[in-house]
């Protein structure tokens, strides 16, 4: 049966805005405070996705989330009718307000980790919502984000669900941000590669000193239980904690791996050549040729990496068996990067190609092409079995530009978030695409 890797975008929310929300993610925190543009983030992720699915790739789409989120703007205490809240909220309140707005949901790397049928003990395709509770503004994502998924793959037989783990930091799960898989065709038992920050309960494991290590290893252990994964169909890892506390917040910032390949930076994590050896001999068991390629420090610095976000590139298999790298555009503004990745290109490897995208709103809060994509590799049952409704399609590419074009506004800055009006807005917006998108009840509110 015929398999693949179908990539479901993250839909940009009409409040997105530069919070300066992440502690740790230097480019948020640089951009704190600069007017937004809504529009053109959602519009540029949309020609991503369009793009995907004009070279014959699988595309999806997933739905952004109301925002401001009035109902967690209750339970912190602010009280009365929802313009009231938002009201007092920017009266008391600032930085919650800000944090209520956050589009941050469009990072959909974030949303879950998920497992392919042909990895789990049941058959099944699992997904585990990620808690995100290191930031306060994406660990209100995850009740919607289930819910979201649940709409997106609803049908049990094929599709299982589990909630997010414990809302502690010692279960911190960031979702696919630091997970990969390998394998030698998408439908064949694959190894499940989890890279952890730090351990919460082991005190040997070493742990950044200045920003926060996000994921830890417990959260992973805990993921790849749920998912009834086999201790040879899985490899953990830990990040090297000097590159956290130079930006690399996620693994997808410095390493991205698809197929067989992994590529990599070579300060990326700690016991590279162990790590290496066993996903070799994991993935040999499985009939598979695990191959790495290493970015040397020499060539791209970690700097040059967080801030041309070189691994947070999309790592794609063509027909031909060779692979495509889609970086954003500022891979091509840094010098060393891109004379690197020409020189990766013409040097008869497996990549062969380099496509480049302009994704700058989203970059300017430290999402790049692999930040704003949830990887599922489905077979062909599988994908039949998907809501048609979130399938990317030439139609469904024209409906939702006018949509965004119809809803979204093209300026946004911090005062505007104090704007009861762009609530409405936004209610009305969503309330139009649970039905583009085919979505049912998956928010919360009621348009009066
Ligand atoms: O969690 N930025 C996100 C970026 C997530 C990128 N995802 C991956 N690497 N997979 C984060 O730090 C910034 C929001 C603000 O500052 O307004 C933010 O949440």
């Amino acid at each position: 049966m015929k398999s693949y890797e179908v990539n479901f975008d993250g839909l940009v929310g009409p409040t997105h805005n530069y919070g300066g929300l992440s502690y740790g993610n230097v480019a948020s925190q640089s951009n704190s405070q600069q007017g937004s543009n809504p529009k053109e983030a959602a519009l540029q992720g949309l020609a991503k996705m369009k793009a995907l699915m004009d070279m014959g790739f699988q595309q999806g789409v997933l739905a952004p989330q109301e925002r401001p989120d009035v109902a967690a703007l209750r339970k912190l205490g602010f009280a009365g009718t929802d313009a009231q809240v938002i009201q007092l909220a920017a009266k008391q309140a600032m930085p919650l307000l800000v944090a209520s707005c956050s589009a941050s949901s469009m990072w959909v790397a974030n949303a879950a980790t998920v497992s392919p049928s042909a990895d789990t003990a049941d058959g099944r395709v699992h997904f585990t919502a990620a808690n995100l509770n290191c930031k306060y503004h994406r660990s209100i994502e995850h009740p919607t984000t289930s819910r979201v998924l649940g709409a997106m793959f609803a049908d049990q037989k094929h599709f299982a669900h589990h909630a997010a783990l414990p809302a502690v930091a010692q279960f911190g799960d960031e979702g696919a941000a630091n997970h990969t898989r390998f394998c030698r065709d998408y439908g064949q038992a694959g190894v499940e590669f989890f890279v952890f920050g730090r351990s919460a309960f082991d005190t040997r494991y070493p742990a950044p000193q200045k920003y926060p290590a996000r994921q830890t290893l417990e959260a992973s252990q805990a993921v790849a239980r749920l998912h009834g994964l086999s201790e040879e169909g899985v490899v953990y890892a830990q990040q090297n904690p000097s590159v956290i506390d130079q930006g690399v917040f996620h693994n997808d910032v410095i390493a991205v791996g698809n197929g067989e390949v992994l590529f990599y930076h070579e300060d990326a994590f700690l016991e590279t050549e162990k790590m290496l050896a066993e996903l070799q001999g994991k993935l040999g068991r499985r009939g598979g040729n695990f191959q790495s390629i290493c970015v040397p420090r020499a060539q791209v610095t970690v700097e040059d990496a967080v801030r041309s976000y070189l691994f947070n590139s999309q790592l794609l298999s063509r027909v031909d068996g060779s692979m495509l790298l889609i970086v954003p555009e500022e891979c091509r503004g840094n010098e060393r990067v891109w004379q690197y990745l020409q020189s990766l290109t013409s040097s008869g490897g497996l990549i062969r190609e380099v496509k480049v995208f302009d994704l700058k709103q989203s970059m300017q809060n430290g999402g790049g092409p692999a930040c704003l994509r949830l990887r599922v590799a489905l077979n062909e049952t599988e994908l039949a079995a998907v809501n048609p409704g979130v399938i990317m399609t030439a139609p469904l590419y024209d409906t939702l530009t006018q949509w965004v074009g119809k809803h979204y506004r093209d300026r946004l800055c911090e005062s505007d978030l104090a704007d009861p009006q762009l609530l409405l807005e936004c209610r009305t917006a969503l309330d139009e695409l649970t039905q583009i998108l085919k979505l049912g009840a998956v928010y919360p509110f009621q348009i009066n």
